[in-house]
């Protein structure tokens, strides 16, 4: 197959946009794609300090480089999660990071979330019984939305890609999930000490950002966090891969068709944010869900070290205020 554009070797073929690009030119392509795509939503301008959510996996480092080609002001943010697994995946997707920001001169903060709440994910799920996808998408968006307002970034963006918007779709639809088809959009403005939050790979597929890495050479980890195995999005997934196969664009329509036809799912009034009485983060409790799982963690930290006499009476008060703060986010 040829390029479309120069007629060398194609090293990619797009049926949803019946293109073929070769090496040379599917870089320019993508940075264009992804500029159309910021300038559709409104999502920031050059003028804009952007604080990129970066994993070490491919979405989130071709985003950072993307941007950085395009001439925006992005700087990367690195969320230590202190998970192990085979091959050290915190390490490793931290080394990607760095070893990016390296390259293209840009800063790289990195917050530990051990230092930050007490313990890496793996113990305060432990200790928490939490789901560790529940406590670790708390703790990373408010680490995100804190961090943003300390370093006075206006913007956050993360690198979430068409197929992860519409697999997250799909699932809302299935369930009739109204509070989150609301605030399902890839600008979500400013609001009650909530920084603003993009998601300018909405529109580019995983086989795209993966194929951007590849061309221009961005190292990154391919190991899945080990918590994301089994995720029912994965199966999500792999439907949805079929249909499009079958229909190349029937992705982008059923998400393009959700967000004309969205404002159905509003909700009357968005519940009122107050600054939480700990950490002044908005929240619609008087102490943030973050808190109570940092409170949680060390109450559990200090159960621990107790006699199991000890722990068996004073568990028994523990679970009943749990269950008092049972359905309350932040
Ligand atoms: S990092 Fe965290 Fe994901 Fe791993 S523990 Fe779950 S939420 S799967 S994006
Ligand atoms: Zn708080």
């Amino acid at each position: 197959m040829k390029c479309r554009k120069c007629r060398e070797k194609a090293i990619i073929y797009m049926p949803e946009h019946r293109l073929a690009l070769c090496a040379a030119c599917y870089s320019p392509w993508f940075l264009d794609y992804t500029e159309r795509t910021i300038r559709k939503f409104r999502m920031f301008s050059r003028t804009d300090r952007i604080l990129v959510a970066v994993s070490g996996g491919k979405d989130s480092l071709s985003l950072w480089h993307a941007l950085n080609a395009l001439g925006y002001e992005a700087d990367g943010f690195y969320i230590d999660l202190g998970i192990v697994g085979r091959d050290g995946y915190s390490e490793q997707s931290k080394r990607r990071c760095q070893e990016l920001a390296e390259r293209i001169g840009r800063r790289l903060h990195i917050v530990r979330v051990a230092e930050q709440v007490g313990a890496p994910i793996p113990d305060i799920t432990d200790l928490t019984a939490r789901q560790a996808c529940s406590a670790c998408g708390l703790i990373k968006r408010y680490l995100m939305n804190r961090y943003a307002w300390e370093a006075d970034y206006d913007v956050i963006a993360t690198g979430h890609n068409l197929d992860d918007e519409v697999a997250v779709l799909f699932s809302n639809v299935l369930n009739w999930n109204r509070g989150y088809l609301a605030r399902q959009y890839p600008v979500l403005d400013e609001r009650e000490g909530l920084k603003k939050k993009v998601k300018p790979l909405v529109y580019a597929t995983e086989k795209q950002t993966t194929v951007y890495a590849l061309v221009n050479r961005i190292a990154y980890i391919r190991d899945e966090c080990p918590y994301a195995v089994g995720a029912t999005t994965l199966s999500y997934k792999a439907i949805l891969a079929q249909l499009e196969h079958q229909a190349p664009g029937t992705k982008r329509r059923f998400l393009d068709g959700f967000y004309q036809i969205r404002a159905l799912f509003a909700e009357p009034e968005a519940p009122e944010l107050i600054p939480c009485v700990r950490c002044g983060q908005p929240t619609t409790t008087e102490v943030c869900a973050y808190c109570r799982l940092i409170e949680h963690v060390q109450r559990r930290r200090g159960l621990l070290s107790l006699p199991a006499r000890e722990i068996e009476t004073l568990e028994g008060s523990e679970s009943a205020a749990d269950s008092a703060h049972a359905g309350i986010s932040s």
